[in-house]
This record gives structure tokens, C-alpha cells and sequence, in this order.
């Protein structure tokens, strides 16, 4: 009664190859454009769905396993039951409260770290060699929350941090230059969200530094110019919930970015939220939040020594603190 008729013989190659499980927990706005991107690039032999709502979460399964004779072959399961994630080489954390227009990052805190006691604990249970990557709001924060509930090492928990702003801020460079944003290198770190750092002095498109060359050709350019391009940016997001509800399309892209760089070991350096204790004069306490740093298949690798102003370094370390007042009131 198969529809194959097996041939004769055969003994399975050996040692089979791995296999990549990704689970994303949330099945929301963000997390659904998270799995929609790592099923199109073809990132994951199994996507593993997790959310509180079991009619909602079915429905997103089963729309999203309706596409698959125009995708890659990838397993898509999902249930409200931890379970559902068992070995999982990477865990997408999406679930959360959603921010409100107006409401600031921070304000959802308390919210969201009731539900990280469910999340965080059984996740670590069911895949303990996985690598969490934290998305929900306020990242930083939130970032340090799983890294305490999961005791895992500190290499294996990141949050996505400033890669979205850096994607944001190279769009507005590239849209004022008039040129493509894959060839503007330029990095927001610090906090994902209001206190978050512009790094001017590295900022380099098609290889030539951009502040350095408008010098150098005596280019007069306004400080206010470059402040307004980086208040775009903390504003963007803002912009975004108040016109349509919510942000999807550029974390799902950016996430997904994150966790080929990941799991297929790119090695590559990325903007993310990371311990930063004991990096660019941060000292203060145990802190996450975003610096330049490689990611690969064990995680965080290591953080890149790029040269900070004094300015720079010291709104760094404001952020750094920032981040460390609101922790300290957690109690964790
Ligand atoms: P959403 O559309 O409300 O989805 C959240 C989902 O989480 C819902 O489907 C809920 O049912 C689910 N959920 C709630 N509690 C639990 C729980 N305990 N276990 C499992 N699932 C649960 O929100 P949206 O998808 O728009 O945003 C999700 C989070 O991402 C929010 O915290 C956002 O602030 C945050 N974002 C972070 C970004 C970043 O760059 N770091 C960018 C965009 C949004």
C-alpha cells in the first residue's frame, strides 16, 4: 500500500547528515515574518511554531504548510506544548506583549518578563545545546532575562539589537546618497531603542569613509544633518506601529539574517545584544546590549574592537546604564 515500492537492499548512508531545527516562539506579526523568511531562504530542515493561542497558531501552520509546493521541503509543526521544540538548534523568542503606539520599550517590561518565567525555563529544558536568540521587546533587557533563566553560557543567548536600526540607518544613508544600501557600512549599537549609539566615525560606502572623505574634499556637512538621520531612525519604528499597527516585514528579514550568519557559521559581524561587561569601558554590572559581534555556529563568537570616539564611548556606557537601572529593578 506504499506509494514507493522500496528497492531492494539498501542501507541508509552513514552517519546521516543533520538535520537544522529553528522554533520560533510567538506566532505573531513578527514571528510569523520571521518563519515566512527562514522558510524561503531555505534556513531550516524543521520549523517548530509556539504560541499561546491554539486556533490562531493551527491556522498559521496550516497557512504556511499550504505553500509548500512553492518552497524548499522543510517540516513545519507547531503546538502550545514546549515539547514541539525538542532539539532544536536555534530558538527564536517573539512571544510577548505588543507595544502600543506611543508606548515606550521599557513600559513593556514588567509584561514581558512574567512570560519569559514560561518561556525561557521549558526551552532550555527540551534543547539544552541551543542558541536562544531573544526578539521581544524590550530586547536588551529581555536578552538578560533569558540569559539568567536559562543559565545558559553567555555565548549561546543574543538578542536582535541594533541589526534592525543598523538596516534601518543604512536604508537612509543609501536613500541620501543615492547609492545601494548593501554597499553603506555603518553600525548603530548600544540600546535597541531611544539611547541607541550612531557610529559615525566608521561609517564607510563602497569602502571610502564617508566623514573622513567630506573632510578631506573640504565638504562642508551639518552635524544636525547626520543627528536628524539617526533620530529617523529611533523615530522609524515608531512611525511604523503608529501607520500600521505593528513591525514585521524588516525584523523577519533581519532575524532571519541573523540565524543563517548562525547556523550555517558565516562568521559574520553583526550589530547585537551581547554581554557586554567588561568591553569599551562597560563595568558597571551584567548587561546586554548591542556591539559589533561575529556570530557562527557556536553563537557569539567574540566582539569586534572598532574605534569609538570619546563621544561615542561615553553614549555607549550611558546606554549601558540606562539598560542596568531598569534591570536592577527586576529582582532577577
Ligand atoms: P503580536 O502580533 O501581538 O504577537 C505576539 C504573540 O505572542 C501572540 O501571538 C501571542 O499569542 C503570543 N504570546 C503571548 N504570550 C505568550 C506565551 N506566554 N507563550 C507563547 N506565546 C505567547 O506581537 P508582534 O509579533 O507584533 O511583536 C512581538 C514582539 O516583538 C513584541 O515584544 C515587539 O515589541 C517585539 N519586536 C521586536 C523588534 C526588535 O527589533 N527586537 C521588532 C519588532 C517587534
Amino acid at each position: 500500500d506504499m506509494f514507493f515500492k522500496p528497492i531492494q537492499n539498501t542501507s541508509p548512508p552513514s552517519p546521516t547528515k543533520r538535520q537544522t531545527k529553528i522554533s520560533v516562539i510567538g506566532a505573531g506579526n513578527v514571528g510569523m515574518a520571521i518563519a515566512q523568511t527562514i522558510l524561503t531562504q531555505d534556513l531550516a530542515d524543521e520549523i517548530a511554531l509556539v504560541d499561546a493561542q491554539p486556533e490562531k497558531l493551527r491556522g498559521e501552520m496550516l497557512d504556511l504548510q499550504h505553500a509548500a509546493a512553492f518552497l524548499p521541503r522543510t517540516k513545519i509543526i507547531a503546538s502550545t506544548d514546549y515539547l514541539v521544540t525538542v532539539g532544536s538548534d536555534l530558538c527564536i523568542v517573539t512571544a510577548g506583549a505588543r507595544q502600543i503606539a506611543g508606548e515606550s520599550r521599557l513600559n513593556l517590561l514588567q509584561r514581558n518578563v512574567a512570560l519569559f518565567r514560561g518561556i525561557i525555563p521549558p526551552l532550555a529544558k527540551y534543547s539544552p545545546g541551543t542558541i536562544l536568540m531573544i526578539v521581544s521587546n524590550p530586547v536588551d533587557v529581555l536578552t538578560y532575562v533569558a540569559w539568567k533563566l536559562s543559565g545558559f553560557p553567555s555565548n549561546r543567548v543574543v538578542g536582535s539589537g541594533t541589526n534592525l536600526d543598523s538596516s534601518r540607518f543604512r536604508f537612509l544613508i543609501a536613500d541620501h546618497l543615492d547609492v545601494n544600501a548593501q554597499d553603506v557600512q555603518a553600525s548603530i549599537i548600544g540600546e535597541h531603542g531611544d539611547s541607541s549609539v550612531a557610529l559615525w566615525s566608521s561609517i564607510s560606502v563602497g569602502g571610502v569613509p564617508v566623514l573622513s572623505f567630506l573632510e578631506k574634499q573640504q565638504i562642508p556637512y551639518e552635524k544636525e544633518t547626520l543627528e536628524g538621520i539617526h533620530k529617523a531612525v529611533v523615530d522609524s519604528a515608531y512611525e511604523v506601529i503608529s501607520l500600521k499597527g505593528y513591525t514585521s516585514w524588516a525584523i523577519g528579514y533581519s532575524a532571519a539574517n541573523l540565524a543563517r550568519s548562525i547556523l550555517r557559521d558565516q562568521r559574520k559581524i553583526h550589530p547585537v545584544s551581547v554581554l557586554a561587561k567588561g568591553f569599551y569601558g562597560i563595568d558597571d554590572g551584567d548587561v546586554f546590549l548591542s556591539l559589533p559581534a561575529q556570530l557562527g555556529r557556536g553563537g557569539v563568537l567574540g566582539v569586534t574592537n572598532v574605534h569609538l570616539t570619546d563621544e561615542e564611548a561615553q553614549r555607549l556606557r550611558k546606554s549601558a546604564q540606562t539598560i542596568l537601572k531598569v534591570q536592577s529593578q527586576l529582582g532577577l
